[in-house]
């Protein structure tokens, strides 16, 4: 029998997972009013439900005592961006914030797993000012692109169905999907380089027609 109280126990994950989405969505708010290139597109987040902790503690050999340290994804945040630069950027960002202190990433995205996910995962502990005091808790951030977001929410939604035990032939197309979902970022950070080209001759173009306006005449 569980000895934990899950509504008390809770708390603080969603208050922070509430404050986390608030704050990136900010984020972007500014870079848009400054009008500068946002790296972050879209912010959602979720508390991880019971029964999911129950069947991770069951499967990760997680002990009551332990949950709180090593369970990191309780409090999840995904921050999606539109290309795989941004990520970086995106990563660099939350090293940059004082309301938050980076423990550990993974790149997915340097090395997919197996399954053809990729993603760049970053766990942060961050403080969370309760009635009765601060608590420190854990929160997973995973950034992806939107391309990675289509494929890992069709290969999730799959896992429900087949509980990881994919048929070969949909393991087949999983795997080329994750290909093509890779080539189709690809694709975008060339654009992504063009649009930048683009804006540098504008606006050199704009100075050199300033600059002969300028000039005095002969
Ligand atoms: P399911 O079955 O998991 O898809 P609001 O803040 O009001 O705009 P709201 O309702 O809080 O919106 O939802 P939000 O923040 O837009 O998105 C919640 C959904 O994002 C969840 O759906 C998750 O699918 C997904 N999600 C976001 N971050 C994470 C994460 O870190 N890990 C995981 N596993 N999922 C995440 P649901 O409702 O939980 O349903
Ligand atoms: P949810 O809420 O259903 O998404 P583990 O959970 O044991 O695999 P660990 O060490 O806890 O791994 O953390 P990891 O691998 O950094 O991140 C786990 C989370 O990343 C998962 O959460 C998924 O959200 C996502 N993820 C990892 N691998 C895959 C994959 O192959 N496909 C998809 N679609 N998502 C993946 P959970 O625990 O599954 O919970």
């Amino acid at each position: 029998m569980s000895e934990i109280k899950w509504d008390d126990f809770l708390i603080p994950y969603t208050q922070a997972v509430d404050e986390l989405k608030l704050k990136f969505r900010n984020t972007r708010k500014e870079y848009l009013e400054k009008n500068i290139h946002s790296p972050i597109e879209f912010v959602t987040g979720r508390v991880k439900t019971v029964d999911s902790i129950k069947e991770k503690m069951k499967r990760r050999y997680i002990s009551e005592d332990l949950l709180e340290q090593d369970m990191q994804d309780i409090a999840g945040i995904r921050i999606q961006c539109q290309f795989v630069e941004d990520i970086y950027d995106v990563a660099k960002l939350l090293h940059q914030r004082e309301d938050m202190r980076v423990i550990e990433e993974r790149d997915y995205i340097a090395n997919s797993k197996s399954s053809g996910y990729r993603s760049y995962h970053v766990v942060i502990e961050y403080p969370v000012q309760l009635a009765n005091g601060q608590k420190n808790i854990l929160a997973e951030i995973q950034i992806r692109t939107l391309a990675m977001n289509f494929w890992s929410t069709i290969e999730h939604s799959l896992n429900y169905k087949y509980k990881g035990d994919f048929p070969e032939e949909i393991n087949e197309r999983l795997k080329r999907a994750a290909e093509a979902s890779f080539l189709l970022d690809e694709e975008m950070s060339k654009i992504r380089e063009e649009i930048q080209d683009a804006q540098q001759y504008f606006t050199d173009n704009k100075r050199n027609i300033n600059n002969s306006t300028r000039s005095p005449k002969k």
